[in-house]
Order: C-alpha cells, then structure tokens, then sequence
C-alpha cells in the first residue's frame, strides 16, 4: 500500500526545492501546474486517498489538505519575490531611461469633436467682436417660451417637443432663451454667441438627436438691419467652411422671436455644380435667423423705437456632420474610437 505520509514528505520536500530554483515567472507557473495542477502532485496523492481506510482518510485528508495550502502559500510568497526582484531590475535598467524615446503604433488621446467644433465657432465669434455666453440647461417657461413671444397656447410650442420637469420647469429646447439672459445682464450694445446644449422630445434617427447641441448670435445696437444679419452670418459661414467664396441666400421662415424671420441657406461648399451633400441642389440650409421681435426687445425693457437687432440660431452637430461628412448624428455620442480618433 502507498505510504501516504512518506510521499507527502517528499513531494513537500520536492517542492520546496523546485521553488527554490524557479526564478522566473513562466518557471514558477511550471512548478504550481506540477503541484497544484488538475494532474499535479496534490491532486494524484488527493486521488489515492480512496483506496485508504475510513481511519487513514480521517488521518491524511486534513494533512494533504494543509500541504496543499501550505503549496499556495509559497506559491504566491515566491511570485512576489519574482516580481519585486523584476521591478528592482527594470528600476536598475530604467536609470538610462528616455523620457523623449517614441513608442511607434501608440494610441493618443485627442480631443472630443464637440470641444473642437465649439472651439472654432467661439474663435470665429471672438475674432467678430462677441462675447462668449452660456446659459443654464433647466430652464422656465419664461425664458424659454414666454419671453420669447411665445406665449402659453402658441402653436409654435408644438414644434418643441418639450421635456418638462414640473408645470414651470423644462430642459432648454433651443439656446435662444440665451438671448434673453443676455439681454437682462449686459449694457447695450450686446454681441454675444451662445453655445450649448438642448434637449427636445424627439424619435432618434441619423440626423435627429434628443440631446444635441446648438449656437446662438445675438447683437443688438442702434441702427441693426438685416443686411448686417446678412453680411455677419455669410463673414460666419465663410470661416467656418474655410471658402472665401461661399454665398448665402434666404428664404421666409418663421420663429415667433424674429421679424421678419429667415432661413438662410450656404452655396455647397463642397460642389459647384451638385453633389450628395447639397442633394444636387447646390444649396444647403443651415440657420435660422431673423431680426429681433419688437415684442421681445419691449419684454426685456429695450425700447425698439432706438434699438433694433438680429438673432441667428444652428445645430452645432448638424454643421459639424456637414464640414466632416459624418453621416449619422449619432456618433457624436458614441464611444466609437475610430470615429474619435479623427478629430
Ligand atoms: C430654433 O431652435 C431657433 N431657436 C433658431 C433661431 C435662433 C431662429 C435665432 C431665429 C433666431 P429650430 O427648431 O429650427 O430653430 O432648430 C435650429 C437647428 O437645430 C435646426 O436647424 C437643426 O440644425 C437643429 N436641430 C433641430 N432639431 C434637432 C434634432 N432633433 N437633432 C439635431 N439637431 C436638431
């Protein structure tokens, strides 16, 4: 019969030999598959104990159990003695080491696309004259609907499909409640460009986000006409396509805080005779815009008799997807590192 005790004393034995040997980690993951592997040393002594008495399995199965524990214990002592000993060697090593050295195929971090694109539209407003303003996200009914002629029961109110928090209380559905901040907290003249975020009840396809992103131009002086709209949103337009050439043209449109209210349209920049972006159009419609209302300038103590100005408004993600030829308005907020990585 198998001496039990005389083999676990030799293979303990054993053991602590090949672990004295073992200096690298793939040798001591060589010596713990010997030992504690499915058909190591423990495991076969473990097998034989079916063929020992009641009294001996009483005997050997708790001291078989200790080697085994005793075995994962000196495992894990050495493992971490070969990894300090690694770690003085690298240090050692590392004492040459190259803070400049380039690693080829590393991955960068960049910045996110919004933080571009907001960057270069707060460049091209700053480069104008404008201020940088930003408003809060959970706003009232005032700022975002009443105080912008859009009174309770306004028809317009639909074509916000609104996210209300309580009776008073909404997510933004556009940054024009922006211009009414901006109005109430600044001294006349007022140029301001507001970026931000807004949130509209809507079904997601590629072009339509409920969480998105848009700008705000608001200026307002004496004398403010709609060619200073014009002239202002095509100088805009022109740096933000990078084309010295690009044209602009307006169509009526309606927004309750503009009169007249505009959509203006940009030549493609991409074609000049039609292409996918401007759907063989050569056009592409990218603001809206209008002069500001009377009625807005009167709410905000403005007298429109001496003052007047113009107001323009965009989907931040919707030029973006235009300038880079991203097709789905999606991955914008995706994690998507091939997408990120672009930018
Ligand atoms: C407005 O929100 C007005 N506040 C713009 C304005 C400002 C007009 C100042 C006059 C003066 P509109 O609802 O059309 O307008 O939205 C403006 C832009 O936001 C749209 O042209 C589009 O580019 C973008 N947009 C609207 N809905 C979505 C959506 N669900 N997902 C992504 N972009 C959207």
């Amino acid at each position: 019969m198998l001496d039990i005790q005389a083999e676990i004393n030799q293979q303990e034995r054993a053991l602590k030999k090949a672990l004295s040997t073992a200096q690298t980690e793939d040798a001591l993951e060589k010596v713990r598959i010997n030992y504690l592997g499915r058909n190591g040393h423990i495991a076969n002594l473990m097998k034989s104990l079916k063929n020992l008495s009641v009294d001996q399995k009483r005997e050997f199965g708790p001291k078989l159990n200790a080697f085994k524990q005793a075995a994962e214990q000196s495992l894990a002592e050495k493992k971490h003695g070969i990894f300090k000993s690694q770690l003085r060697a690298q240090h050692e090593e590392n004492r040459n080491f190259d803070v400049t050295a380039y690693e080829p195929n590393q991955k960068f971090g960049s910045l996110h696309i919004y933080t571009h694109i907001i960057e270069q539209l707060s460049n091209i407003f700053m480069s104008m004259g404008y201020d940088i303003v930003d408003g809060p996200e959970l706003e009232t009914d005032y700022y975002n609907f009443e105080a912008l002629n859009i009174p309770a029961d306004h028809p317009a109110r639909d074509h916000h499909d609104t996210f209300w928090v309580s009776d008073n209380l909404l997510l933004r559905t556009h940054t024009s409640p922006v211009q009414i901040r901006s109005i109430e907290n600044s001294d006349l003249p007022i140029a301001v460009f507001a970026p931000g975020r807004v949130y509209r009840n809507e079904a997601l396809d590629a072009s339509h986000e409920f969480n998105f992103m848009q700008g705000e131009c608001l200026y307002i002086d004496k004398k403010i006409s709609l060619s200073n709209l014009l002239a202002t949103a095509q100088a805009f337009l022109q740096a933000f396509f990078g084309k010295d050439d690009l044209k602009i043209r307006v169509r009526p449109g309606f927004f309750p805080f503009v009169e007249p209210g505009l959509e203006i349209d940009a030549s493609c920049p991409f074609c000049s005779n039609g292409c996918s972006t401007c759907k063989k159009t050569g056009w592409i419609e990218l603001l809206g815009a209008g002069l500001v209302h009377p009625n807005v300038l009167k709410c905000s103590g403005i007298d429109p008799e001496i003052y007047s100005g113009f107001a323009f408004g965009f989907g931040i993600e919707r030029l973006a997807m235009i300038k880079y030829g991203i097709d789905d308005i999606r991955l914008f907020h995706s994690s998507k590192i091939e997408f990120l990585d672009q930018f």
